[in-house]
């Protein structure tokens, strides 16, 4: 097999074909030009976080190299291509009063090159890099960070809206939350159980809510665009399908990773009932009488309910799932969720542990959410296959899966009646992939970041000739 086939015809032919990527894990060029540190500059720069203390200092150096990502995306024939702006080179203290003109050059050259070559661009303005100045101000934990965010996607709009048409507010508020306050491996890196991931999440929610009214108010008559907020989740079963606990921890494990986020933006405007009683439940059971852990959404600002103009979904795995309710536990996130996932022996894994290589559960992750979220347009904005260890360019596995994985959208299109817009593979370029650096490799371009020249060679899965 040499290279992916679709499935003929499964497809409408205005179908989003794209490749996506994040600034900090390709740009490089941290400290160029005027541009402001970020809080992963400071994470990797601080040394033991990441592996073999790798840092994205130069990564793939999309910064100077841009005009060899763009041959890649020709090569490709993709339609869109998903990029993040780095906050901090555009606004280096993470404020409007100062403006990084050479910031505003690289972006505006992107884009202007993806429409030229009639791929339509889709912009993430936050993918875990914000600015280390605001981090000094309390960063995602300050209520004032919405305000922060409200300007800087203004800015943005009123920059590049005239072009960008497709945009995502934040990237995975799960993944930023969950990672960067509870679990503290990713930046901030901050280890405080069971409180700061709902503040995070929270605040999360009110500025993609403000920066979505923003937009609506201001922009959507004239430049026409939709804006969106990217989830993150995977698919979930019952561990026991014959035991009603385990079916209950599952419904509660969907709702602690996409129902925090789905449940205000698209079906309440408020986070889930079971989110809401576990939580009290648990300050009750734990003796917690502080200030609520899960804020409670404010009538004098904009509600998160109706913030969405498509569904952005980034998948990548599935579990089975048992429940842990019994389980003695401190205050945290996983002992409110009192659900566990673990893989099924069958599943082969790809590369790093956590990414069980499941592409049937996209299908039903599709079909739950045309089910539950009120049958939106959906665009899969991530989902890939990740390699570690010795570089194989012919990477049979990798094609395989791709395969797999459009068959299973073309069922979810044709035989399901789900909505799906497009598809974004999780990576254009093997590229930094945060606390494992460089060694796990995601891309459908080889890049050895190892070396000097950063050469991009294609991988076989999508269509090199070896
Ligand atoms: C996504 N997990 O993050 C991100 O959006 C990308 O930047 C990243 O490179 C990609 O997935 C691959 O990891 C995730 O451990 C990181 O479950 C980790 C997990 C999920 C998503």
């Amino acid at each position: 097999m040499s290279e992916i086939k679709l499935p003929v015809g499964a497809f409408p032919p205005d179908f989003a074909w794209g490749a996506a990527t994040a600034a900090y894990q390709i740009e490089g060029g941290w400290n160029m030009d005027g541009k402001g540190p970020s809080i992963w500059d400071t994470f990797c720069h601080a040394k033991g976080k990441v592996y073999e203390d790798q840092t994205g200092d130069v990564a793939c150096n999309s910064y100077q190299l841009w005009d060899e990502d763009l041959k890649c995306i020709q090569q490709l024939g993709l339609t869109h291509y998903r990029l993040s702006f780095s906050w901090s080179r555009l606004l280096p203290d993470g404020t409007t009063n100062c403006v990084n003109p050479k910031g505003v050059m690289y972006y505006n050259k992107v884009i202007n090159d993806l429409i030229a070559n009639a791929v339509t661009p889709m912009v993430t303005l936050y993918h875990f890099d914000l600015p280390q100045a605001l981090e000094n101000h309390g960063g995602w934990k300050s209520p004032d960070i919405a305000d922060f965010f409200d300007s800087y996607a203004r800015f943005c709009f009123e920059t590049f809206g005239d072009r960008v048409k497709l945009w995502i507010t934040v990237n995975e508020p799960y993944v930023c939350a969950k990672f960067g306050y509870e679990d503290g491996i990713f930046a901030p890196g901050l280890k405080e159980p069971g409180t700061s991931v709902y503040l995070v999440g929270h605040n999360m929610l009110r500025a993609h809510a403000r920066a979505w009214h923003s937009y609506d108010a201001n922009f959507r008559h004239l430049q026409g665009g939709k804006v969106s907020i990217a989830l993150n989740s995977d698919w979930a079963v019952p561990l026991d399908p014959a035991s009603p606990k385990d079916v209950e921890a599952t419904a509660r494990y969907m709702d602690f990773i996409l129902g925090w986020f789905a449940c205000p933006v698209f079906c309440t405007g408020d986070y889930p009932e079971t989110m809401k009683s576990r939580i009290e439940a648990r300050n009750l059971e734990l003796g917690f009488s502080k200030a609520p852990r899960l804020p409670k959404f404010l009538e004098d600002e904009p509600n998160p309910l109706g913030t969405a103009d498509f569904f952005a979904l980034n998948y990548y795995t599935s579990r089975k799932v048992k429940d842990t309710s019994s389980h003695r536990s401190e205050l945290s996130f996983s002992g409110d969720q009192a659900a566990e996932g673990v893989t099924d022996q069958s599943w082969p894994v790809c590369g790093v542990s956590w990414l069980a290589v499941v592409p049937e559960g996209l299908r039903k992750l599709l079909k739950y959410i045309k089910e539950t979220y009120n049958n939106p347009a959906i665009y899969i904005t991530e989902n890939g296959f990740s390699q570690t260890g010795p570089v194989q360019l012919e990477d049979i596995d990798r094609c395989q899966f791709y395969q797999d994985t459009l068959q299973e959208i073309a069922k979810a299109l044709r035989e399901d009646g789900v909505d799906v817009r497009g598809y974004f593979a999780w990576s254009l370029l093997d590229n930094f992939e945060w606390t494992e650096g460089f060694s796990v490799r995601f891309g459908l371009f080889h890049v050895d970041c190892y070396s000097a020249e950063l050469k991009r060679s294609i991988y076989r899965s999508v269509g090199a000739e070896l």
